[in-house]
């Protein structure tokens, strides 16, 4: 019987449309928010994984809206896969039903899910090659490219104001009023350093908001280690983790992937002499991005991609410093002080970026021209 000290897998694993003998489960991944396990089962001579997760269901407090969301969107992309001619096996996460016909399976005290698992494939936590950047651009481009035409109304928006900075700036403030945790006075440096940045919480919210930049399906958790590469090829194969996948801003998709992949260090590095704004990968990222979106793109967000950048990373850490206030109950940590490192790196990160702010929208502009994307308006604005 394969158990941890918390679950009885092959419980769990019988309720699914899983033929065979389960063999194996180890954890699997390091994303923040799920309990995820790579399955091992044998069905005669082979043998077939399986990714099964345990939901964090104490933010995702609705998991039949979670997975209506996520059934939508993957059998959207499944249709473009293959209007496009490519393998929906693998160019999209694939739910794997209970014996019930359900996407999940409750038993009592924890949600569980399974999807098909993306073999010879790898998602990365940093950056080993600008090669996997760009890869990983074109995956992300693609995924606009595919869901573009989807009607995100019938999404259920689950966690509202999740990318709302403003929304997130007052969630801060009341943090650092409650200071549960006597946390604060530690803190004073870094909190002053938000306060005095806080002109940048409406940069994006407010355009949204005025119309100027389109709401439309977005991912919302950009970061590279939601795509897989294709380990004989090194190609962006597919987009994962569409838990987040809500209407919200381009820009901020755009964003969340240059705040993770153009750092010289992990998220959580304490050294912050080893962070820095890597440029060079931003440009990458950008080409390999504005290929594939083509003129799913408006002007205004083309305009708009380095400040939501700039606003995504200074949010990110803003969570991250109000996890730390209120005693680490969000981001998984596996140590103290985690998430004020992390904190700190995003706000080095904002720092770097606001000085060569001027230079990232000349690049927008020359990647532009040389990808076509949009150039019409570029050129005409
Ligand atoms: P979290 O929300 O906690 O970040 P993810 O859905 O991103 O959880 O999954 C965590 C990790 O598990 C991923 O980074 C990836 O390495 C792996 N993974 C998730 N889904 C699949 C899949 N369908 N096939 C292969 N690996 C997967
Ligand atoms: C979380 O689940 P994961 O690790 O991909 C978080 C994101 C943050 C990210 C920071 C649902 O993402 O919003 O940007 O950590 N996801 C959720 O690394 O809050
Ligand atoms: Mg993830």
């Amino acid at each position: 019987m394969i158990m941890n000290k918390e679950y009885d897998f092959n419980n769990i694993i019988a309720h699914f449309l899983i033929d065979g003998e389960l063999l194996d489960c180890e954890r699997y991944g390091e994303g923040h928010i799920n309990d995820t396990f790579r399955i091992t089962v044998g069905q005669g001579e082979k043998s077939v994984h399986y990714i099964l997760q345990r939901i964090n269901h104490r933010l995702f407090t609705d998991v039949d809206k979670l997975m209506h969301n996520i059934g939508l969107v993957t059998e959207f992309c499944r249709n473009s896969v293959e209007r496009e001619g490519g393998d929906p096996m693998r160019e999209c996460l694939n739910i794997v039903r209970t014996r019930e016909g359900k996407a999940y399976y409750f038993d009592g005290s924890n949600y569980f899910r399974v999807y098909v698992f993306i073999e010879n494939a790898t998602t990365h936590q940093t950056v080993r090659h600008s090669r996997d950047f760009y890869e990983s651009a074109v995956a992300f481009g693609k995924f606009v490219r595919l869901l573009a035409d989807f009607d995100a109304s019938q999404l259920y928006e689950l966690l509202p104001g999740f990318h709302n900075t403003k929304v997130r700036y007052a969630d801060f403030l009341r943090a650092v009023e409650k200071d549960s945790c006597n946390r604060r006075a530690e803190i004073a440096g870094e909190i002053d350093w938000v306060i005095a940045h806080k002109d940048l919480c409406g940069r994006i919210v407010d355009k949204l908001d005025s119309g100027e930049i389109p709401f439309r399906v977005t991912h919302n958790d950009t970061k590279l280690n939601n795509v897989m590469l294709d380990d004989a090829t090194g190609k962006g194969i597919a987009v994962i983790d569409l838990d987040t996948v809500m209407p919200g801003s381009l820009c901020y998709d755009f964003g969340d992937s240059i705040r993770f992949g153009c750092s010289s260090a992990a998220e959580d590095e304490p050294d912050l002499s080893k962070v820095f704004f890597r440029y060079e990968l931003y440009e990458t990222y950008l080409r390999g991005y504005l290929h594939a979106v083509g003129d799913c793109i408006t002007k205004e967000e083309l305009e708009n991609l380095p400040i939501g950048a700039i606003v995504i990373t200074y949010e990110c850490g803003m969570r991250f410093l109000t996890d730390y206030l209120e005693g680490d109950i969000y981001f998984r940590t596996t140590r103290p002080k985690q998430n004020l490192d992390r904190a700190r790196t995003q706000f080095k990160l904002v720092e770097d970026m606001l000085l060569v702010f001027d230079k990232m929208c000349k690049t927008v502009e020359e990647v532009c021209h040389v990808t076509g994307a949009r150039e019409q308006s570029i050129l005409s604005a």
